[in-house]
């Protein structure tokens, strides 16, 4: 505790925020890749990537269009559309990366999809659009629970992250999908896209994957009982002692009580329907004695946030006293959180966070607010963490926000942190970056529904756009639109 100074009277960590991306539409992820270019790729989830380069501005053609492929719709809280994409390690050298979005095929089966695509040998800042190469599709048979993340281990093989497919309870088959390890949905998969099958399939199986001798598991299995694991991220390790390097964090949403978060083992089960959080959910599969699950290092009830967001350990460099937090957030009640890990026992404890106040995000350029629905966290090349948020969780609204984490309690030194990026050869235009973020007042991003029970008849989100007096009027009622987790359709509209 005594290495942080900026503390509250309550004993929070107080941090500071910078605005570097808007305007977007429900952006799921934002990348780095890996290349020493310090571009970021942002994903909308209608299907857009877009480049930003090191001096903010966005290029105004596209990284990737593949809307017309992605299922989606504006209905807030719809979990189908682009959800995942994953830089080959070595990109640099081979312009490959990977993607994951929902499809629907003849206008009726939903599925996820996997697919392989590569940089254009043109144009470093486009994908070849006739470069797609699927890997892996899988059938969906509900449209919430898509899972979407998609990362490399420091292993080399490619991790997919799946859902359990959807409604609530894992309802599908005898206990679920996610106990069952001869299907693919809410799991973990480990997969070798580095060479082709002699079975005939586009990846290969590592030989250690921990089910390959399980006649009934699909060999594709790394780790089971997930339910909806969103965002998920692979520690670098203490940039001293390496300490923690290639730890891979999830967020797991949680069904009716508990958000947790994991460390991902080898053939670990996460206990889901059997549990909730440390809870049991499935009276029956909890009580079974077989059932050797690994426990969440931290679970918060639903009083706390409704659907977490995954985050990253920090280990970037302007901010030494973050380093080794996992800070991750909510994406219903909007808290940010970090876990600290207790080095001699290994167990993981919460770190109070929050906003610093008008003066201690005084320094020009830092804010102090942000917007409630978390979608999504990001680390820069130089391990620098941020998150993206919007006002208005639909994915045709365009009040999605990037943010960067300060923490003004203490800055790396003059100097340190400095970059020597690669020169990025730019063809199209540069968008430049206009922030509309209001300098800290204490002033929050409201977001206010009309309700007409039980449906949301229109939404406003206001930052001194509009506002309407109606006796129907609440802030931030929620509670039958729970996106990431149990998926409710509502008619929205903007007012
Ligand atoms: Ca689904
Ligand atoms: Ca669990």
């Amino acid at each position: 505790m005594s290495t942080f100074c900026s503390m509250d009277p309550g004993g929070c960590l107080q941090l500071c925020l910078t605005e570097v991306a808007n305007n977007l539409r429900n952006p799921v992820l934002m990348l780095h890749s890996a290349d020493h270019t310090h571009r970021m790729f942002i994903a909308e989830q209608v299907g857009f990537v877009w480049v930003y380069l090191r001096d903010g501005s966005r290029l105004e053609r596209p990284f990737l269009d593949v809307s017309g492929e992605v299922m989606t719709t504006p209905w807030l809280g719809d979990e189908r559309g682009f959800l995942g994409m994953a830089f080959h390690p070595q990109y640099r050298h081979n312009g490959r990366f990977f993607i994951y979005y929902s499809i629907q095929v003849n206008s009726q089966v939903e599925k996820v999809r996997i697919s392989e695509m590569k940089v254009s040998a043109y144009d470093m800042n486009v994908a070849d659009p006739y470069s797609e190469r699927v890997i892996l599709e899988i059938e969906e048979p509900a449209a919430n629970h898509n899972g979407g993340q998609l990362l490399f281990g420091l292993d080399g093989y490619l991790y997919i992250f799946t859902g359990d497919g959807g409604k609530a309870g894992d309802p599908f088959g005898k206990y679920g999908n996610a106990q069952n390890k001869s299907a693919l949905l809410g799991k973990v998969l480990r997969i070798d896209v580095d060479g082709s099958d002699p079975d005939g399939r586009p990846y290969r199986i590592p030989p250690d994957n921990p089910f390959v001798s399980d006649p009934g598991a699909r060999p594709e299995v790394f780790a089971y009982g997930v339910r909806n694991m969103w965002r998920c991220s692979v520690d670098r390790g203490d940039p001293v002692s390496r300490h923690g390097r290639g730890r891979i964090f999830c967020g797991d949403v949680g069904q009716n009580r508990y958000e947790e978060v994991d460390i991902i083992e080898k053939g670990g089960n996460y206990g889901w329907r059997a549990k909730e959080g440390f809870e049991c959910y499935d009276l029956k599969l909890c009580q079974n004695s077989s059932l050797n699950d690994i426990l969440p290092i931290f679970a918060y009830s639903h009083h706390v946030g409704k659907s977490v967001t995954g985050g990253f350990v920090y280990r970037g460099c302007e901010s030494p006293n973050l380093n080794g937090l996992y800070i991750f957030g909510d994406f219903m009640s909007g808290r940010i959180m970090a876990l600290e890990e207790e080095k001699t026992t290994g167990m993981w404890k919460e770190r109070p966070v929050c906003m610093g106040d008008t003066k201690t995000c005084s320094f020009p350029g830092l804010i102090n607010h942000y917007h409630k629905f978390i979608i999504s966290f990001a680390e820069d090349e130089a391990g620098e963490l941020y998150f993206l948020a919007t006002a208005y969780p639909s994915s045709s609204s365009p009040f999605g926000t990037v943010f960067k984490f300060m923490d003004p309690s203490r800055r790396a030194p003059p100097g340190k942190c400095k970059q020597k990026p690669l020169p990025v050869k730019v063809k199209a235009k540069k968008i430049p970056f206009v922030p509309r973020e209001r300098k800290s007042t204490g002033f929050t991003f409201t977001f206010t529904c009309f309700l007409s029970p039980p449906l949301v008849r229109s939404c406003s989100a206001f930052n001194g756009l509009h506002t309407r007096r109606n006796k129907h009027r609440r802030t931030l009622a929620f509670h039958n639109i729970t996106p990431f987790k149990t998926l409710a359709f509502h008619n929205v509209s903007l007012s």
